[in-house]
């Protein structure tokens, strides 16, 4: 069963959510038929009032503007119809989801990783690089919003409190908690997992929930992570304005080997905030589940112009907008104790997506469905509602539900998405209430049992360039602990030219490059060394390190082999991708290498196309094994 997220809960962002009154009465009607009498149906249908919409085989669709599937059904009165009903509506999901599930009890992969195919790439923690977070703290000890957060591997942090702000490790505002949690929660059996699970990180406290640091304090906040021996910055944070002495800090901790990040901003707009917009700090911008920008991902230009008259100059740069982006909208992460509301809801054992609408407790039982809730029924009595959302209020519903007997509510929206909402100010009723989805919508009705809670937690959600930018930071921990002796800015490059396009085709100012993704940036290093294929982040290129013409050694000795290989290259959105096609292998698995270096196991199904990220010009050389072994196919090269 696919699982669902939307936006559940509590947090930050002022990502207004409208929603329409009712979805849309449907009154379009499948109507199944034998292909032979299909003409006489459709014109039976159209003489009656119909609109024919698809001819398909053994059935047709067709709107009755106005008319129910009972009042279609007699004006249809035909011997040759077999079955007429409604044509459901199907809804897009979303290419990723957060695990379903009650992340106080169960360890939940937040979407972001899946996306950014941090789940695909191990760990190595005797290579991690320390991440210094300059944000408001961490929850360690009680702080402002709760108490300590256990999903942390403890050990591993350290910080310095900027004066004024306080403990390092009492959070000043759960955002700092939030972010620390997207780089680097633990992989145990609870909570969440961060990209880089347990990586070491430094903490530098510079502002609180009400307040903001300064430039200086950004500066000093810089020389300290460098002094703690971070390689990696993570700054979730920004404003308008440059500062030489900001800047200055930066560009010496990127020419020492390290790698800086700093969020875009969410004002959706193309103001360029810093000290994202310096070009030593990689910029990063945020998208969502379905690899849709987020519609407050601000979006600067790429060139900057200076001076007047005779000294004006322009200069373009990738430093100087977006450069990457990763998922930072309804972003699960780490909240101090308790400073979090969440709700989780549970039907025959299976999670399902929810969200928190009032009356904080937990209810399980034998489901009842009440339909629209509008009156009392005792057939709820002892049990938890199921109800449509529509005719009356959220309260009266649940109110309905309580006054049965009920002992909680699942209020199901009535159009694609999360169904969020309260109970009002005069609420009055005591059960716990959550919303579910539309799309979950018959699940939930056909379940025979339901656990809702809704409660104070650990974990919760923001939405923000302030979680793309811990998301990319925490990647790029992860790929470098691979490639070790690589610099930052060549671990910028690799992620830049391995991030998946995204928005319109290409580079553009919303995505930069595109999505980061774990596995092929490590791929890449692995394929082309620190150096790169040249053919990432924007430069033109010859070949560097992939077309060397490898083909030695892996020819001789293959008496009798019998694997045939082909390769067909071209490109899509400026990328390499190569469509091989094979015969001759018994195994059930073939690896597949280019360039001498595994990609891919698949099945032996005789094709796959190799997608990669490359650009420019230069040539391949592919060879597949049956899986394991040395039996191989003959080398083939192709240009692009
Ligand atoms: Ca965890
Ligand atoms: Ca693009």
């Amino acid at each position: 069963m696919k699982l669902r997220h939307y936006t559940p809960v509590a947090a930050s962002l002022l990502l207004a959510l409208g929603f329409s009154a009712q979805a849309a009465d449907n009154h379009r009607y499948i109507i199944q038929v034998d292909n032979d009498k299909k003409g006489l149906i459709k014109a039976l249908s159209v003489r009656m009032g119909g609109k024919i919409e698809l001819d398909s085989n053994g059935f047709i669709a067709a709107t009755f503007d106005g008319k129910s599937l009972d009042q279609v059904r007699g004006l249809l009165n035909n011997p040759h119809i077999k079955l007429i009903e409604v044509d459901q509506r199907r809804y897009p999901m979303s290419l990723y989801q957060d695990d379903a599930g009650n992340p106080n009890t169960q360890q939940l992969t937040p979407y972001a990783v899946y996306q950014s195919q941090a789940n695909l790439v191990d760990l190595q923690l005797n290579n991690a690089k320390k991440v210094c977070v300059i944000d408001s703290g961490i929850a360690r000890e009680t702080g402002e919003t709760g108490g300590y957060n256990p999903d942390f591997v403890w050990s591993r942090i350290t910080g310095d409190s900027n004066s004024g702000t306080g403990d390092w490790f009492r959070d000043g505002g759960p955002h700092g908690t939030h972010v620390a949690g997207t780089i680097a929660a633990a992989d145990n059996t609870f909570g969440v997992i961060g990209m880089a699970p347990g990586n070491p990180l430094h903490i530098i406290k510079v502002f609180n929930d009400s307040g903001w640091g300064y430039s200086s304090s950004l500066a000093h906040a810089a020389n300290l992570c460098a002094a703690a021996g971070s390689k990696i910055i993570n700054m979730s944070l920004g404003g308008g304005g440059a500062s030489s002495t900001e800047e200055n800090a930066f560009n010496t901790f990127t020419a020492n080997g390290g790698l800086v990040l700093a969020a875009a901003g969410n004002s959706g707009n193309t103001t360029r905030s810093y000290p994202a917009g310096y070009k030593s700090v990689m910029m990063v911008g945020a998208n969502d589940a379905n690899n849709q920008i987020a519609d407050f991902s601000q979006h600067p230009g790429c060139t900057i112009t200076s001076g007047r008259g005779n000294n004006r100059t322009t200069e373009t740069h990738d430093g100087f907008c977006v450069e990457v982006t990763a998922g930072g909208v309804d972003t699960l992460s780490t909240y101090p104790a308790g400073g979090a509301t969440l709700a989780s809801l549970s039907m025959d054992n299976t999670g399902f997506a929810a969200s928190a609408m009032e009356n904080q407790g937990s209810a399980n039982g034998q489901t009842y469905y009440m339909g629209l809730a509008t009156a009392t029924d005792a057939g709820a009595a002892g049990k938890v509602c199921t109800i449509d959302r529509g005719q009356i209020s959220f309260y009266d519903k649940v109110r309905n539900c309580e006054l049965s007997g009920g002992i909680g509510a699942i209020i199901i929206n009535n159009e694609p998405g999360m169904l969020y909402g309260t109970l009002g100010t005069s609420n009055n009723t005591s059960i716990p209430a959550v919303g579910a989805t539309y799309e979950d919508r018959s699940s939930i009705i056909a379940a025979g049992t339901a656990s809702i809670s809704v409660g104070a937690a650990d974990y919760g959600y923001m939405s923000g360039t302030s979680m793309a930018t811990p998301a990319v930071a925490g990647v790029a921990a992860l790929v470098w602990s691979n490639h070790p002796q690589c610099t930052g800015t060549e671990i910028r490059e690799a992620l830049k030219a391995t991030a998946e396009d995204a928005g319109a085709p290409g580079k553009d100012v919303y995505f930069g490059y595109g999505i980061v993704k774990a596995l092929e940036a490590h791929q890449y290093l692995a394929t082309f060394g620190c150096a790169g294929g040249d053919n990432g982040g924007g430069d033109d290129g010859d070949n560097g390190g992939g077309d060397d013409g490898d083909n030695g050694g892996d020819n001789g000795g293959d008496d009798g082999n019998s694997i045939q290989l082909d390769a067909f290259t071209y490109k899509v959105s400026g990328r390499v991708r190569t469509d091989l096609s094979w015969s001759g292998a018994s195994s059930s698995q073939m690896d597949i290498f280019r360039n001498n270096s595994k990609v891919a196991t698949v099945n032996n199904s005789g094709s796959y196309t190799d997608v990669t990220n490359i650009r420019g010009g230069g040539s391949l050389t592919y060879r597949i094994c049956e899986a394991g072994t040395n039996t191989c196919s003959d080398s083939v090269t192709v240009n692009y």
